[in-house]
């Protein structure tokens, strides 16, 4: 072997890692190990992150496995990897994995397995006990299994039977309407394309998916003032041609570290980087690149030059403060703003400057929690970069102003001309590593009448025109009994979403439930009154049609599609692809008269690629294009040429209303957040290890100084209770934790605090839930800590 791999594990780190060869599942859902609590960390991503991530591949998949699988990630004959949406560079590095993907790629390659006698040991009242760790470290799932009404237990049952029930109570539905198809983002394009075919030709636009809780935001945003709803940016934008890169609620060190190599590369070029968050995140701080010799001896690099350390929700009044303050800028040098693009390229910019004249700076310093200084310093950095990147994620897109923050974003680009250069532009950070696929293949519940026009001239049917439900009006249908059949590709529907006591008994009063999964987890814990588990492929398996390998296709975050083929063999025999499924259900549910050639696609994926080439724009010669090295680039008109499809050809400058939120005495924002151990809702382990958190989720970072205002001592034992005009929520036992966040604000790990997000808490526009910003207040807690 060759490349960074064996070098990080030398003779002694091998013998260290052969003790943690094909451990059986833990058996107790407890550890005995208090929760402790230590000092944040400065760096991120050193040596230790890749030996973190090696030691978690190590130990469920044997070291031989591992080291195969590890060596496949990212590489261009290898598959994609299954952690984040971040692209990989023309060249990928030898080791072109962090350690999260490590630990997303042992997840998935692990030698434990949930098979019938796991099942048939463990009833669903017992297993709706154990936390979401405790079942995803079962192992992955093996046989199909059901649910029937009143049953306690899962069983196994064929796929003929499993797939011919599911197809029986879809045809009996009143109303297409009554069927509702999830979709989270690891689904790959063939398959994402194939299920919202199947979901049209059955007649319903109800393709709710992970996007809606993500960046649907940002998707809102973009189209409406740029004309795309994706990010403008290629990866040498970031690398090669920006002068600043601006970090808006973003936590790359933990959720995208592949990210970090790109930022040291812009910043050893003479790039600046400014972090604009509530938390000060160890990523964005320092940098110990574990590909380099320097990365894993040295100090590392410093990557941020300035942290603006603002309250959540403030963005809107930060951009649009620093907007009002590059006008004036320009008033007073003339040479601030590109005049030439804005009268070429825009509307409405006379609205918006007159609109930040107005602006009241008093609501801009409650809202931002800033001093005047940190605004200017801001400023002072942008008047010094021509070219300038903003790059986002979930801390701004799961706020009630997440659309207007965005706009106003795209706003600061537009006043001077940073869109549509090298080195300039929006970029939108996704999360599932093909969430932006599964869109541009038609995942959406409210899809542009052109792409529908195409299907039906594709396919000779008539695609349902009315819109869909989205996630959250999923859940109220749900709730509200016009539900018949709740089907999910991939994802962790229950847990995922907000407001968990209302999912949950949302989710158990539907007749069908059906998952197509890898592992165990929640959601199969809350079945509907009948609840069918089909396991699939992971994204690392040999996929074989027809005696032939086959394989898929994904988008990252930056338009670039490009093939991913698994290499390990199967975690069982009875597993199919995701494609295999949709394909055989289709076919079952709409008859042999349905004109779509199910059979072969689902033998064959080249034949869906060739009728996504017809449908999709930007796919042509799809099979050809893709088969070269890295894949090809979709079209995205304003990054290339600077044309604008939106409603008036151009660019639009918007002008959005500040809306500041006022704590009533005693009371804190919440932010719900990603731990350094867990993918979404799939829990690797309970350390959070650059927050200093070791051995537990039960905690609650709030400013020393509220605490101190509060009355309420580190390390007590608390309630979270949220307030909102239907009803209080209750989270209990977390143990408060001072740690240096914006004063007001609290911050605490998703999915546990979901129960906190009220159902009706979204975002205005793109209806995505507000999980950001719940305002709590803390109180004595009557039951022991959790962890
Ligand atoms: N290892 C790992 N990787 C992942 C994931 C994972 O769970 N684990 N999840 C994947 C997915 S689906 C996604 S969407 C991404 C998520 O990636 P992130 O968005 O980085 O994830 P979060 O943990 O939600 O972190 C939100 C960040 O925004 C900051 N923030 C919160 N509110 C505000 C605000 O109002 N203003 C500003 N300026 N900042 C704010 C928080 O302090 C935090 O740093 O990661 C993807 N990658
Ligand atoms: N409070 C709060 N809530 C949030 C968020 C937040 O920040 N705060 N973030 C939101 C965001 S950004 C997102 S994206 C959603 C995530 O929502 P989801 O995408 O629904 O959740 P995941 O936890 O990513 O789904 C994990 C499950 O997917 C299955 N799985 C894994 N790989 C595969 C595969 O290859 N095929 C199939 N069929 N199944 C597979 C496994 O069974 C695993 O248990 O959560 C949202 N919810
Ligand atoms: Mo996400």
């Amino acid at each position: 072997m060759s490349g960074k791999v064996p070098m990080i594990m030398g003779k002694g780190a091998r013998k260290y890692y052969r003790q943690y060869m094909t451990t059986p599942p833990p058996r107790r859902d407890d550890n005995d190990d208090e929760l402790r609590v230590g000092a944040p960390k400065r760096s991120a991503a050193g040596a230790a992150g890749v030996v973190h991530g090696l030691k978690s591949v190590l130990e469920q998949s044997g070291v031989r496995r591992g080291v195969k699988t590890l060596r496949l990630v990212n590489q261009q004959r290898g598959f994609d990897c299954p952690g984040c949406a971040w692209p990989e560079p023309g060249k990928p590095h030898l080791a072109e994995f962090c350690e999260n993907g490590a630990k997303a790629v042992a997840e998935e390659s692990t030698v434990r397995r949930a098979g019938p006698e796991f099942f048939a040991q463990h009833p669903i009242s017992e297993l709706a006990g154990y936390s979401d760790h405790w079942l995803g470290q079962q192992g992955r799932l093996t046989t199909p299994m059901l649910r029937d009404t009143d049953d306690d237990h899962y069983r196994p049952v064929s796929w003929d039977d499993a797939l011919g029930l599911i197809a029986d109570e879809l045809r009996a539905l009143d109303s297409p309407d009554e069927a509702v198809f999830y979709t989270s983002g690891r689904t790959s394009n063939e398959a994402a394309f194939c299920y919202q075919l199947f979901a049209r030709s059955f007649g319903t636009n109800n393709l709710p998916d992970c996007s809606n809780m993500c960046h649907e935001s940002s998707g809102a945003a973009l189209s409406e003032t740029l004309g795309v709803g994706k990010g403008s940016v290629s990866l040498e934008d970031i690398t090669d041609h920006a002068d600043l890169v601006v970090i808006v609620g973003q936590n790359p060190g933990t959720n995208h570290p592949r990210m970090l190599t790109s930022l040291e590369q812009a910043k050893r070029r003479g790039a600046r980087i400014v972090a604009v968050n509530p938390l000060p995140e160890a990523g964005l701080q320092t940098f110990r690149n574990p590909q380099t010799v320097r990365g894993v001896v040295g100090q590392g690099t410093l990557l941020s030059d300035l942290f603006v350390q603002l309250r959540l929700g403030g963005d809107l009044a930060f951009f649009q403060a620093v907007n009002h303050l590059l006008v004036a800028a320009d008033e007073a040098r003339g040479d601030v703003l590109d005049h030439a693009f804005i009268r070429e390229h825009t509307t409405g910019f006379d609205r918006s400057a007159a609109a930040w004249a107005e602006l009241n700076w008093d609501d801009v310093r409650t809202a931002t929690g800033l001093p005047d200084e940190a605004l200017q310093g801001f400023v002072d950095e942008v008047l010094a970069a021509d070219r300038v990147v903003v790059c986002w994620a979930m801390g701004l897109t799961q706020h009630k102003k997440s659309v207007p923050t965005i706009r106003e974003i795209v706003n600061f680009l537009l006043l001077r001309g940073n869109i549509g250069l090298p080195g300039a532009g929006a970029c939108p950070v996704r999360g599932h590593s093909n969430v932006q696929g599964d869109r541009t293949m038609g995942i959406w519940e409210k899809p542009p009448a052109a792409f529908l026009d195409a299907l039906e001239a594709e396919f000779g049917f008539s695609p349902p025109r009315r819109h869909g439900l989205d996630t959250v009006d999923t859940i109220r249908a749900m709730r509200d009994g016009r539900v018949g059949v709740f089907m999910a590709m991939g994802g962790n529907f229950a847990t995922a979403t907000p407001d968990s006591e209302a999912t949950a008994r949302a989710m158990r009063s539907v007749p069908l439930t059906v998952h197509v999964s890898t592992k165990l987890n929640r959601s199969h814990t809350l079945p509907g009154r009948r609840s069918v588990i089909l396991p699939c492929l992971g994204r690392t398996e040999v996929d074989r049609q027809d005696g032939r390998e086959q394989f898929v296709t994904v988008e990252d975050s930056m338009s670039a599609v490009h093939a991913s083929r698994g290499t390990l063999p199967p975690a069982s025999d009875e597993l199919r692809s995701e494609m295999a499924i949709i394909c055989g259900l289709a076919r079952r549910v709409l008859g042999p008269g349905d004109p779509t050639p199910w059979e072969e696609f689902g033998a064959d994926y080249a034949r869906v690629r060739e009728r996504i080439s017809r449908v999709v724009p930007g796919f042509d010669d799809f099979e050809r294009r893709v088969a070269e090295p890295g894949g090809f680039v979709l079209p995205h008109p304003p990054r290339d040429s600077r044309t604008f499809p939106t409603a008036d050809g151009a660019a639009r400058f918007t002008t959005n209303e500040l809306e500041v939120l006022r704590l009533p005495p005693g009371r804190l924002i919440l932010q719900t957040i990603r731990s350094h151990d867990q993918f979404n809702t799939t829990i690797y382990g309970l350390d959070d290890r650059y927050r200093g958190i070791r051995n537990g989720r039960h905690v609650v970072f709030v400013n020393p100084d509220d605490l101190r205002e509060l009355g309420i001592a580190d390390g007590t034992t608390v309630d979270l209770v949220g307030e909102w005009s239907d009803q209080e929520r209750r989270a209990p036992g977390y143990r408060v934790v001072a740690y240096p966040t914006a004063r007001g604000c609290a911050a605490a790990y998703y999915p546990e605090t979901n129960v906190l997000v009220p159902l009706d808490h979204t975002a205005e526009v793109s209806n995505t839930p507000a999980s950001k910003s719940v305002i709590i207040r803390l109180e004595p807690s009557a039951t022991p800590a959790s962890r």
